[in-house]
Formats: C-alpha cells, sequence, structure tokens
C-alpha cells in the first residue's frame, strides 16, 4: 500500500530539481533554441531534458508506473500507474523570458488522480495536494475563495493554440465577463492557472483545447483545496480537454456562460 503523504513530498524533491534545472537555463537561454512543434506552439531542448530528468527520478520512485508526457521522451504502456507530466507548462512565457512557468507531475492510477505536485519556478513555489490529503503551497494548506458570485469574481482565461476555434468561445467569456466580472487575466500556464484557483487567488479559471499533462496535477490541488473542476458541460473533466475551474461556489454560473457552445467544441 503506498503512503501518498511521503510520495508526494519525494515528487516535490524532483519537480523542484526540475525547476532548478529550468531556472539555470534560462539564464543563457536563447530563442534560437526553439523549435515550432504546431502552430504557436513551440519546444526546445530545455522541454526535453526536463522531461527526461523527471522520468529517470520518478521511474525510480515507482518502477511499475507508466509515463504520459508532453514531449514523448517516453513510450506509453498499458499500466494502472501512471505519472502525467509536463516538464514546462508555460513555455511561451519561458522563452519570452515572462512568468509564470511550471514543472507538472500527476499520478494517477486506474484514471483516479492520487498525487498532483506543481513547482512554480519563477515565484519558488511548490502546490501539491494528495487524495483525501487536503491542498498545500509550501508547507501550508490552501483553500479556494469564498467569493460568492461572478460579479465579484477575479476570473483567469486561458488562450489555448487552437486559436481558429476557440476565438468564438473567448470574445464571448470576454463580452459577458469584462466589466462585470472584478476583472480577467491572462498568464499563459494552465497548471499555475489551477493552483492559483487552488489557492484562492483567482476564483475561476476557463480553457479549452488542452491536454491532461497541462490539467491532471492542477485539477487534483483544486479538488482538494475545496474547489470544483468540470468539462464545459459541468461534467467529468478527465477525458477531454475543455476546462472550468472554480472555488465552487461561482462554478453554475460560470457554466451557464458556455451553454451557448455546448456541442460546438
Ligand atoms: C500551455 C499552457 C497555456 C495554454 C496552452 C498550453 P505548454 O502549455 O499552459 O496556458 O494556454 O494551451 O497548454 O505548451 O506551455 O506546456
Amino acid at each position: 500500500m503506498i503512503n501518498l503523504e511521503q510520495l508526494t513530498s519525494k515528487v516535490c524533491e524532483i519537480a523542484i530539481e526540475g525547476g532548478k534545472y529550468l531556472a539555470s537555463e534560462r539564464k543563457t537561454f536563447q530563442k534560437d533554441k526553439v523549435i515550432e512543434k504546431g502552430s504557436h506552439d513551440y519546444v526546445s531542448y530545455v522541454d526535453k531534458e526536463t522531461e527526461k530528468l523527471l522520468v529517470k527520478k520518478l521511474s525510480e520512485l515507482l518502477p511499475e508506473a507508466t509515463f504520459i508526457t508532453e514531449e514523448k521522451t517516453v513510450k506509453f504502456e498499458e499500466k494502472d500507474y501512471c505519472w502525467i507530466i509536463d516538464p514546462l507548462d508555460g513555455t511561451t512565457n519561458y522563452i519570452n523570458d515572462n512568468t509564470p512557468y511550471c514543472v507538472s507531475i500527476a499520478l494517477s492510477h486506474k484514471s483516479e488522480l492520487l498525487i498532483g505536485v506543481i513547482y512554480e519556478v519563477c515565484r519558488d513555489e511548490c502546490f501539491y495536494a494528495w487524495k483525501d490529503g487536503k491542498a498545500y503551497l509550501n508547507g501550508t494548506q490552501i483553500h479556494v475563495s469564498d467569493k460568492g458570485s461572478l460579479n465579484q469574481s477575479f476570473v483567469e482565461l486561458g488562450l489555448p493554440y487552437n486559436a481558429k476555434a476557440y476565438k468564438p468561445v473567448i470574445n464571448h467569456l470576454m463580452d459577458e465577463l469584462y466589466g462585470r466580472a472584478s476583472c480577467i487575466r491572462i498568464n499563459g500556464s494552465a497548471a499555475s492557472d489551477l493552483c492559483y484557483v487552488a489557492a484562492g487567488r483567482f476564483d475561476l479559471y476557463i480553457e479549452a483545447y488542452i491536454n491532461i499533462w497541462d490539467f491532471a496535477a492542477g485539477a487534483l490541488i483544486v479538488q482538494e483545496a475545496g474547489g470544483n473542476i468540470t468539462n464545459f458541460s459541468g461534467e467529468d473533466f478527465m477525458k477531454g480537454h475543455h476546462i472550468v475551474a472554480s472555488n465552487t461556489l461561482v462554478h453554475n454560473e460560470a457554466v451557464k456562460l458556455l451553454t451557448p457552445f455546448l456541442g460546438s467544441l
């Protein structure tokens, strides 16, 4: 029987080690090292080397687990335990020396999330949670906010790479929320967006066309901090790509905003 609290603590050490490598490479990072793997979707040796480091350390920690990783440096095999890794979430921020960017690591067992660890490099913040163990930031328990309505909410929106398909949605959200919500931000790192909901910094975060390595760790951290995370229909998010994460209190209001797009995304 795995002790999730102890395992989480070791995963935090590994995520921080990955983050320290990202920070040290950033000092000399050159934009000519960047490759465009999809439209405006970038990667460099830094993402790949960080991923290899994480895979090596996590394999030693739990040899029976397989991997789903953004940069595909390791082959996925069908197994019960699975590490889900984004070695550098917020790549465009990193490339442009902007903040935030993170290492994101989740562990699942038969699709159930057991551990979520996100290390945000720029603020030296390690967010983590394990199933039924609550959520923490650098050793202190965190909780979602208590804002009761969208009118009071500090809202984070994402701009996924799939701009053509998402433009009608983001335009609609801007139209509905700009001037109504307390304020809107677009920070450029799905993993940290979820952590900020968990820590009560943001009250709501909405994004579509993101992948399991972007949201798996953050999803558990949000849930263990008392928040809610669903797809755009208010249902299970795990198999999809569209995410609404909130402090729970504003969730229904937020999901209602998305009803014009159900079935078309
Ligand atoms: C990115 C996110 C970003 C989101 C993009 C993408 P990457 O991950 O974190 O916030 O808008 O769709 O998923 O490419 O930096 O790992």
